[in-house]
């Protein structure tokens, strides 16, 4: 659908406009990226690019392994020229709610790492404020045996609800790549400020990351239904 052909117009220029050869690349996780990848797979293919891959995710690393892509991690390339990577939100200052898919914390680690985050994603994701289009609330991954006092914590403290996400094909709660629970916070406010509320939350013991990727993002591509594709930075 629209939605999908918007995804592949902003992961196309994307790929386009910031890879080059002897890249050292950040390979997302979710939906979007996938579009990236195939077309980086043809690039390097036409181009015979010299390209290497770190993933943010056992769904990333079966991408890279799929189309053939040199596989590599932050050991060997602590160092990457850019990341791509999907969101679930984009709000004005590009602050961005991830984790819809449950791979925040590499995705966080990896973006860090690179010298920029170039974001692929539809026109659905574009907001003036978080909260506005995705209403799943904030992911935040939490080692599982905190994710009680956790979940108060964050309850007593920022008000709203945190949730843990269960698994649909899993009995019980959803385990990330790295062995961790979710915890979705449905946040109360309309408008935050997002850098103190993220460190807030991050001081919890018990949590590992949230899916509040804030000051980090380059550039951001927006697919539009018309397959034009819109960019912010
Ligand atoms: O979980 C994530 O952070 C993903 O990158 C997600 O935010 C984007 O997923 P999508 O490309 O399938 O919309």
């Amino acid at each position: 659908g629209s939605v999908d052909a918007a995804k592949k117009a902003a992961a196309v220029k994307a790929v386009d406009e910031y890879v080059k050869n002897n890249f050292v690349l950040g390979i997302g996780s979710g939906s979007t990226i996938v579009y990236a990848v195939e077309r980086l797979a043809e690039r390097v293919k036409l181009e015979n690019l010299s390209i290497v891959c770190v993933p943010t995710s056992f769904q990333a690393r079966q991408l890279i392994i799929q189309h053939n892509l040199i596989l590599s991690d932050l050991e060997r390339n602590p160092k990457l020229d850019c990341a791509i990577d999907g969101a679930d939100e984009v709000d004005a200052k590009l602050t961005l709610i991830k984790g819809g898919g449950g791979c925040l914390t590499q995705e966080k680690i990896v973006a860090s790492c690179a010298k920029q985050l170039i974001i692929v994603c539809d026109f659905m994701k574009d907001s003036k404020a978080l909260g506005e289009k995705y209403k799943k609330g904030v992911p935040i991954e939490v080692i599982p045996m905190a994710f009680v006092p956790v979940q108060r914590k964050i309850e007593e403290d920022l008000g709203g609800k945190a949730e843990l996400r269960m698994a649909k094909q899993k009995a019980g709660p959803v385990v990330t790549d790295n062995g961790n629970f979710i915890l979705d916070w449905i946040f109360p406010e309309k408008s935050y400020d997002w850098e103190s509320t993220n460190t807030k939350i991050k001081m919890i013991p018990g949590v590992v990351e949230t899916g509040l990727f804030v000051n980090m993002t380059h550039k951001v591509f927006y697919g539009m239904a018309d397959g034009s594709v819109k960019e912010k930075s």
